[in-house]
This record gives C-alpha cells, sequence and structure tokens, in this order.
C-alpha cells in the first residue's frame, strides 16, 4: 500500500475507527429508472461492526439492497443491515450487496462526485465521496 500513497487520498476512500473503506462508485441506471446503485469496498481492521443505513443530498429514499437469485432470475432485495466481520470485509458490488439510491434528486453525471453517509454501528457517521460511472460500469 505504501506504493499508493500518491494517490491514496481521493475521496472515494474513508478511514474511520477500525474501518478502511475503499473502491468505491456509483453507477447511474438508466435515465427513466431514477436509480442509482453505490458500491465499495468496507475492511474491518478492528472489531465487527455493521452497515445500518446510508444517506446521500442524491436521493429521497436510500435503501441497503442484495441480489437473490429466484429461479435464475436476479432480484434485488432490501437487507436491514449488512455485515462487516471483524478483519474481514464486506464487498459491495455489481450483482451483490450495494447501496440503492432511490428517487434520484437530480440526473446523476458521469465524472461527478457524489457525498455519501455511511451509518455504523459501532463507527459511527463515515463520510464518503462516490465517483459516478456509467451505467455498465463493474469497478
Ligand atoms: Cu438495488
Amino acid at each position: 500500500m505504501a506504493a499508493l500513497s500518491a494517490t491514496s487520498l481521493q475521496a472515494q476512500q474513508a478511514q474511520a475507527p477500525g474501518l478502511d473503506i475503499s473502491g468505491g462508485f456509483l453507477r447511474a441506471a438508466p435515465m427513466v429508472s431514477r436509480t442509482g446503485a453505490g458500491f465499495m469496498i468496507i475492511r474491518s481492521t478492528g472489531p465487527a461492526d455493521k452497515l445500518l443505513a446510508f444517506r446521500s443530498p442524491a436521493c429521497t429514499r436510500p435503501e441497503l439492497h442484495t441480489h437473490i437469485n429466484d429461479n435464475g432470475i436476479m432480484r434485488m432485495r432490501e437487507v436491514p443491515e449488512i455485515d462487516v466481520p471483524a478483519g474481514g470485509e464486506a464487498r459491495l458490488q455489481p450483482g451483490g450487496l450495494h447501496l440503492m439510491f432511490i428517487d434520484l434528486t437530480a440526473q446523476l453525471t458521469e465524472g461527478e462526485m457524489v457525498p455519501v453517509t455511511l451509518i455504523f454501528e459501532k463507527a459511527g457517521e463515515v463520510q464518503i465521496e462516490l465517483p459516478v460511472k456509467s451505467p455498465g460500469a463493474m469497478n
């Protein structure tokens, strides 16, 4: 990681007591749906924690979602919380867990940074900014 020090201060990374968040981005859904999905890797550097919720000026209905395979069809389901195991990580990635931005307050523009407040059970509120990528972006 030391070799990355010059670039590791990007806003899509955040650190909080016991947590190290990296690789975050937000993917705009097609214009008509007024939704977007946020992804990141949340590593625990201490005890287990839980992501309980988030909020962002970009949407009025933030939800935590996962994907389930329902007889071969991928569907999204709301989850009450996302576990970050002690010394482990929670991977929020396309096809799995994600931050769901419902009822976007404005069109997401590729390249802009969207502020997000993550709310953890132990670490409390953690500020992060997620860069908006194209609808098909995978990482
Ligand atoms: Cu979703």
